[in-house]
Formats: structure tokens, sequence, C-alpha cells
């Protein structure tokens, strides 16, 4: 049977190129919002980190109707480090819109997440968005997306794909860069007309996919995903065969409750057939990748391939002298289970357990970004912990250690791209090649270790004033490319415990750049700033002056600080070399060296020598 009145379609692109923008504009103009209703933009990004970065991070689905058509869309995160969860409803849907930033044009993750979709055969509608930009230039994206289908070897079929031309922000759009429609209409129409209504069989045995998992304290954990086959009824018995132990007696349960997308709510239902998407309620302990099916006839479905994690952190308890002060769940136990829970939603992350220890864990995922916002996410919830520095995982292929490397480009001024080819030679990159970008521009790809990329970011935006874009995906795993420096800077380390005085930071900030100002607790072997050479530097932050008869120590007032570097996560992370921890708290971020003894260091340094 085909469900003519349905269509299930992802929105897909590179990150920023306007998804979550689209999505509003079609909520909007399908008459979901009641008249006078206040609309948050960017409706989709509901999580706070969402909202506080301006970025997708999870997928997410809504359904809107069309003409008594009912369109299921699914949300994606554009950041490379978030491919997991593109790769992950790609089986939920029947077809992708694809957008591309009208300036920018086909981006590295533009480029994954299109050849993800046509991998499974998906039909793909093209929307060059931000027609509106004043540096627009529709006519080469054309051909860049063109090109970039031809070279994903894209079936005839798929060459053959509908282009639209739209602003998001505007909600317009039109078949012809030159003929605009003043509504979205024309994207409505291609949908209905270009992505396939699921063909189902709605009679057989219950069968669906999970493809995503979320949580309401009410009824717990709740499996969303696509009806493969037959019907799914409230309170009917069905089976869950475990993606994770193939060939596990499954555990019958009963789907308490069951829901239909509709706009931002979700409604329940008594019924629903094959090729919907649901969400439904009383399946306990499910994960993505999971088969739920009906007791006579239990059949698991094939998973998508999510690619595999390329970094990794080691998380373990804090045992820095500060220890426990902050933090409302600091034992192994509670941030082992944490982690385990995480990889129940998230695809892409893996978690495993040091050998020789209980105290840590090794989490790896698909870039520092995705790494970040787990530990976020952690401390916002009252978790305490220490991190290492990110590493590669690296990989033997035939006798032969392989690592990473990321397919980067950039889009910087062309008088800068000097500046930038030179730093990519030192990071061990190689240049693939250069096409110009309007008059002023040129948009540059390289191949680059992901080692080599650590920390690069602030010194490429030094190198472009702020005017360059850079985007990376992992490519492939090519021979180890030898040594490179983490970073360039070395660290000031406080000597003493105690707590930092305006006397002892005037010294130290002639050494380097603070991270803390006055009155701030330290410890021995805690960083509290970084020195311009690679060269560490122990300095005492809590010595104050000496009394003498005529002035009194309350006289380091005169002394004027700079006001200290205030280091975020992200900064802090990139920041971290082999020798050093982070510490994490919900109150606090602080840089340690691994071994806090100044003594014990120097024993260390020279054992390596
Ligand atoms: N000029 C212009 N800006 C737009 C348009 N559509 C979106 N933007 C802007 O582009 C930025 C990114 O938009 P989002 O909708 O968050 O992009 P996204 O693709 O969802 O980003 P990720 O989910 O993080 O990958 C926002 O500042 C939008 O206002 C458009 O049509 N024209
Ligand atoms: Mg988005």
């Amino acid at each position: 049977m085909i469900q003519e009145n349905l269509r299930n379609v992802a929105i897909i692109a590179h990150v920023d190129h306007g998804k979550t923008t689209l999505v509003d504009a079609l909520l909007k103009q399908s008459g979901v919002y009641r008249e006078n209703q206040e609309v948050v933009e960017r409706v989709m990004d509901s999580n706070d980190q969402e909202r506080e970065r301006g970025i997708t991070i999870m997928a997410k689905n809504t359904a809107v109707t069309y003409g008594g058509t009912k369109i299921n869309i699914v949300d994606t995160p554009g950041h490379a480090d978030f491919g997991g969860e593109v790769e992950r409803v790609l089986k939920m849907v029947n077809g992708v819109i694809l957008l591309v930033d009208a300036a920018e044009g086909p981006m590295p993750q533009t480029r994954f997440v299109l050849s993800r979709a046509l991998e499974l055969g998906h039909r793909v509608i093209v929307v060059v968005n931000k027609i509106d930009r004043p540096d627009q230039r529709v006519y080469e994206v054309i051909d860049e997306v063109l090109e970039l289908l031809i070279d994903l070897n894209a079936t005839d079929d798929q060459l053959d794909s509908p282009m639209l031309f739209c602003s998001a922000r505007a909600g317009i759009c039109g078949y012809n860069p030159e003929d605009i429609n003043d509504d979205l209409t024309p994207l409505f129409q291609t949908i209905l007309d270009y992505i396939p209504a699921p063909e189902v069989d709605t009679e057989g045995p219950f069968q669906m996919l999970v493809s995503s998992i979320d949580y309401n304290e009410f009824v717990g954990r709740i499996a969303v995903g696509r009806i493969e086959r037959g019907t799914l009824r409230q309170n009917q018995e069905i089976v869950v065969c475990n993606y994770h132990a193939p060939g596990q007696v499954s555990k019958r349960t009963k789907a308490t409750a069951v829901y239909a997308f509709d706009g931002l709510a979700r409604v329940p239902v008594t019924e629903i057939t094959a090729g919907n998407i649901v969400a439904l309620s009383g399946t306990g302990d499910i994960t993505i990748g999971d088969t739920i099916c009906a007791p006579d006839c239990v059949e698991p479905l094939e998973f998508v391939k999510i690619s595999a994690p390329t970094m990794e952190m080691t998380f373990s308890v804090n045992d820095s002298p500060f220890a426990g002060r902050e933090g409302k769940f600091v034992t192994s136990r509670q941030i082992r289970e944490r982690l385990f829970k995480e990889t129940m939603k998230d695809v892409s992350l893996r978690v495993t357990e040091l050998e020789n220890s209980t105290d840590a864990f090794n989490v790896a995922g698909r870039g520092e970004m995705h790494l970040s916002i787990l530990i976020e996410t952690m401390r916002r919830e009252g978790y305490e912990f220490q991190v290492s520095p990110p590493r590669v995982l690296y990989k033997t292929i035939d006798g032969v250690k392989c690592e990473p490397m990321e397919r980067l480009v950039v889009d910087v001024p062309s008088d800068c791209s000097g500046a930038v080819i030179e730093k990519m030679g030192s990071r061990k990159g190689d240049f693939l090649d250069m096409t110009p970008v309007g008059d002023s521009r040129v948009k540059m790809t390289f191949l680059i270790p992901s080692r080599g990329l650590f920390g690069y970011r602030n010194e490429f935006l030094t190198d472009t004033k702020g005017e360059g874009i850079m985007a990376s995906v992992f490519d492939s795993y090519a021979p180890f490319r030898g040594e490179l420096n983490r970073r360039n800077v070395g660290a000031l380390i406080a000597s003493e415990t105690g707590e930092s005085i305006t006397y002892g930071l005037f010294n130290a900030q002639q050494r380097g750049v603070l991270f803390i100002g006055a009155g701030v607790p330290v410890y021995e072997g805690m960083v509290i700033g970084q020195t311009p050479k690679r060269e560490d530097v122990t300095i005492n932050a809590c010595k104050r002056k000496q009394l003498t008869n005529t002035r009194a120590s309350g006289s380091d007032d005169a002394l004027r600080l700079i006001p200290p570097k205030q280091m975020s996560l992200e900064q802090c992370l990139e920041f971290l070399d082999d020798d050093e921890l982070l510490e994490v708290t919900p109150l606090t971020l602080r840089i340690r060296k691994r071994i806090l003894n100044l003594e014990q260091r120097m024993k260390a340094i020279h054992r390596n020598k």
C-alpha cells in the first residue's frame, strides 16, 4: 500500500546554512501557530546549549500538514562532530532536502551528509538558501553543487534532482533565482511531488527501527522511529530486539502510549500504520538501533552504519587537592553510570573502562566539540571529574600505524592565503586545491592530520583577521606523519597552595598571560597562566610583600593587574598539554599538571630525557 498523504523528509546541510530557520518558516506557513501566538526563533533548537551556542546538536522531529498531506520533518545538526546524528535519522525518512548557503557554497559537511543520503538511495531536493545575502553567488554555487553530485557518483536520477532558491529567513523561495515566490509554496509542492510517499505493508506483523530516544520523567524512555511494517495499537504487546546483543532473548513488553508528531506537539493516538513516524513509551531500557516487533514475528532490522569515533579523552575521578568541594556527583560509580547512560542516546559515543583502573574511563567521540558538549552537560548536572587532553585514535592498517585525516576547507580573504598555507605546512597538512570566491576571497582545501588541527582555530582567526571561515570533516586514515607539537606556549604554574594575591600575581604577569585574578584559591601544580615560549615557569601566586616599618602590605592595592584571560571550556581543552589535566566542577575549570609536586615533576622530566 502507498501512504499517499504522507511524506518523511530530513533537512541536511553544513553548519549554519539555515536548516533550523527553514523549519521555522515551514512551521509558520503550514499554520502550526495560532494568530498572535508568540513565536520563538529557531524553535527546534530547544535545549540550553543549543540556544546558547546557536547551533543544533541533536536531530529532532516535527510535522506539518500541507494540502491534506502530512509531512514529517527531521531537523539535523550541521556541525561535523554531530554527523552521527544525521546518520542515525536517515533511515527514518524517504528523502532529504539539502540546503546550501548561496555565498559559502558546498562545505565539508555538505559533502559528508549528501554522501550518506545518496548511499541510502534517497531522493534529494537541493535548496540554495540565503539568496538575500549581498555576497550571494547563486550561479557559481549551482555549478559547485552539480560538481559535488558528480564527484559523489550520484545516479542519473539523483543528478536530475530539483533545485530551488530560497531565503529561509524571509520565508520565500522559487524555481528560478530570478523569479522568487513570496512564500514557500514551491518547496512544499516539490516535497509532495518529488519525495516518494512511503510504500508499505500495513497488514503484516508490526516492525519498527528505533532511530531516536527521548526521555520524559513521567513515562521514562520514549522510542522514536518509522514503522516499517504493520500497525501499532495502544497497549499492544511488543518485543524489543537489542541491537547491541543480537541473538539475546528479547524483552516482551507493552506499548503503553503511542504518539504522532504534530507541529511542535506530540499527540496521543490509539492506532497508527506503517510509514508513519511515531513515538512510543513502555519499552523500558531501549537504545537507538533496537528493533521493536510484534511478539509473533521477531525480526531485527539492520541499522545504518555509524562512522567510528576518531578521538578520545580519559574521564576520571577528580584527585586534585580541591577534589569534592564543589560537585554533587563525584564518585567513579556515579561518573560511570552517567557516561554509559549517554551512550544509549548518542550513537557516536564510545565509553570503555580502563584495564587497570576503576576510576577512569576512555570516552571516544567525533571531535572536540562533541566531547566538550558532554562535559558541559555533566557539569551542569552537578558532576565533578577531571579529563585528559583529547588525543586521536590511531589504527594499525596492514601493519602500518595510521592516523585520522581531516578534509579542511577554508574560505579566506586572498591576501591571507599565504599565512594559512604556511601554517598548514607546519602542521603537516597537504594542499589539495584553491578556487577563487568572488573577487577578493579564495577557497582552499587541505588534507591534514586531525592532530594538526588541535588548537588551530584561534590562530586561524588571528591570521585571517577574523574574516576566515574554516570547516573540517573526517576523511580517512593515513600513515602516521610524525611528531607534532601540541602547543607552542608554556604554562605558568603555581608553586604554593593558598589564595592568589595581587603582589604575587603582579610578579607572575611579567612572565606571561594570567588565567586568574586575585583572591582565587590555588594549589601547587595548578596552571594559572601561559608563557610566550614553549617553557613552563613556576611562580608563587600567593606571595606577599615583605612588611617593612614604613609600608604595610595593604599597599599592594596600588599594583594594577591586567584583567586575566577567561578560559572557556573549549579554550581549556585546546590549551591542555600531554602532562596536564582539566579539573571540571559545576563551578570551576582548573588546568593542572598531572604530577603536582615540583620535585616529582623534575624527576619525571629527567626520566623522559
Ligand atoms: N541572510 C540570511 N540568513 C539566514 C537565512 N537563513 C538562516 N540564516 C541565518 O543563518 C544563521 C544560521 O541559521 P540556522 O537556521 O541556525 O542554521 P542551521 O543550518 O540550523 O545550523 P546548525 O543546525 O547549527 O547546523 C542564523 O543566524 C540565521 O538567521 C537566510 O535565508 N538569509
Ligand atoms: Mg540547526
